[in-house]
Parts: C-alpha cells; structure tokens; sequence
C-alpha cells in the first residue's frame, strides 16, 4: 500500500520519495513492533485523508502541498538504505523515511554526509540516544554520527530523560538542547526562530515519536509523560521546510500494537503531509 499523498508512479518527476524501513532489530525496548508502522502509517493516511467519489479516488492535501509530486519508494531493507537514499538525492529528491527503530537514521545520516557533507540535525527525541559504552543501537544514534554531522548547527528537541553518559556527552561535544519546558517558558515562535537562526545549509529532521506527548502519541517503545505538543512539533517542522533546507526527514519508534486507536499512526500520517505541503517548490 502506498502513501495516500503519493500522486507519481514515475519517479524521475518526483520532488518528495516516501521509503520504509520495516526494521527493529536494533531496538532494545521491551515493547516491540516498531516494524509494523511503515504499513500501518500508509494504512491510516489512505482511511482518513482519501475521497472516493464517481469511480475517481483524490487525497486531501493540507493548504499548499497541492503542488507536490511524491512518489513511494515502498518498504526495504535496512542493508539497502544507503543505495536507496544515494538513488534518491541523487537527483536531488527529497527522502522521507518512515522506520522502524531509531538506528536507521544511523544509515541515512551516513549516506546524506556522502553527498551533502555534515548535516545539520534537528533531532526530536524524549532521549538524547547519546550512549557511546555502546554502539551501533537505537541508544547510540548521535555517538554514531558524530563524524557526519555539524554539532555546532545541530540541535535536539524534547529531550526529558538523559542518562548521566549522555549528559556529560552533551557537555562534552557541546550539543544544544531544547527541553519541552523550554518551549513552556519561551514559547513556540522564538523556540523555532532559534532553530532556524542555528541550523545550515543541508539540514536533516529527525523525528522519534516519543519526542511527543503520549497524550498525543501513546504508540511508541518507549513513552514518557511531559513531552511535546502536536502542534509544537508541526509548528517547527513546517517552519524548517519553509526555510528551504531540508535533505531529508525520517518519523520513526511509531509501535502501532500499542497504540489508542491508531492515534499516533494518524499524527504521524498528517505530520508528513504537513512537512511536504510546507516544503520550498524545488
Ligand atoms: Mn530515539
């Protein structure tokens, strides 16, 4: 099943690629099934935003995305990201990437720096997945990428339950951190102008669900009250395509066996077509 967005079966034409990575093999939280969201995520966008009228099927485009060509990658595996995300930036498309658990980032950041050299990373997360006892796990996401990445211009969102390790990594390699009660004192509209103000050339967009409120998000491994709002993570996600320098975002630790009526599998759905409908017309 594909994306109900996807509007080209011809790849050549596309701006915006939709890939899953059906893959929690490197997850180790207790509650499993982060393989199953590509499918469900796809699933849910085409029962909720898709009208069938006289024989003819149309999707509902949030204001803007109108104009977008995207195509559906469908599913691979985890040993083909980085042939699949250098097929597609080669031609200058942007990927979307639905996982899976967290590490799959791993792969794509990897292959992004091939061509782009070191990303810009925002990272929406509960947890900084700043590990570096271990490697190569969804905990270790960001000691993994160091040597793809520009620390400097990158940045995480939502973090609310670090390790002693990842807090003196954070200190160490001197990462900036934006809590959810950061945005509570700030407010969303400086919060997001200090992202954009910090961010390069070649930005990545990261999203663990668990970044956002289990009020809002309930499925995910690893759920932790006091998180982000919808329209908080929507706000800044939509405000970073519209600056222009998106190579690239992934939604992942979607875990629909626990979800509350597919909830976070339709915020999920939407935040995509939000992101797309928000991206600069290449
Ligand atoms: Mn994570």
């Amino acid at each position: 099943m594909k994306i109900c967005w996807a509007n080209t079966e011809n790849f050549d034409e596309s701006n915006v690629v939709i890939l899953g990575v059906p893959d929690e093999s490197k997850s180790h939280s207790l509650r499993k099934g982060t393989s199953e969201a590509p499918h469900r995520i796809r699933e849910i966008s085409n029962i909720r935003d898709t009208y069938k009228r006289d024989n003819q099927t149309s999707a509902g485009f949030p204001l803007g995305g109108i104009n977008k060509k995207v195509y559906d990658y469908g599913n691979i595996l985890k040993t083909e990201v980085n042939d699949a995300i250098g097929k597609i930036i080669s031609k200058s498309k942007i990927p979307i990437t639905i996982g899976g658990d967290h590490s799959i980032s791993t792969e794509i950041i990897k292959s992004l720096s091939k061509k782009y050299g070191p990303i810009s990373l925002v990272y929406f997360d509960a947890h900084p997945d700043f590990i570096s006892s271990s490697s190569g796990y969804y905990g270790s996401v960001l000691h993994d990428i160091l040597p793809y990445i520009d620390i400097k211009s990158s940045v995480q969102i939502g973090i609310r339950t670090p390790e002693q390790e990842e807090m003196d990594n954070i200190k160490k390699y001197n990462l900036s951190v934006i809590t959810p009660l950061d945005i509570l004192r700030n407010g969303i509209v400086k919060i997001s102008d200090t992202i954009l103000d910090k961010i390069g050339k070649s930005v990545y967009v990261s999203v663990d669900m668990d970044a956002i409120d289990p009020a809002y998000a309930p499925g995910v491994s690893v759920p932790v009250p006091l998180g982000l709002g919808n329209l908080e993570v929507s706000y800044i996600l939509k405000s970073i395509a519209s600056k222009g320098n998106i190579v690239g975002l992934d939604i992942m630790e979607v875990c629909p066996s626990y979800d509350i009526k597919d909830r976070t599998s339709h915020l999920a759905s939407r935040m995509i077509a939000e992101l797309i409908s928000s991206l600069n017309d290449t």
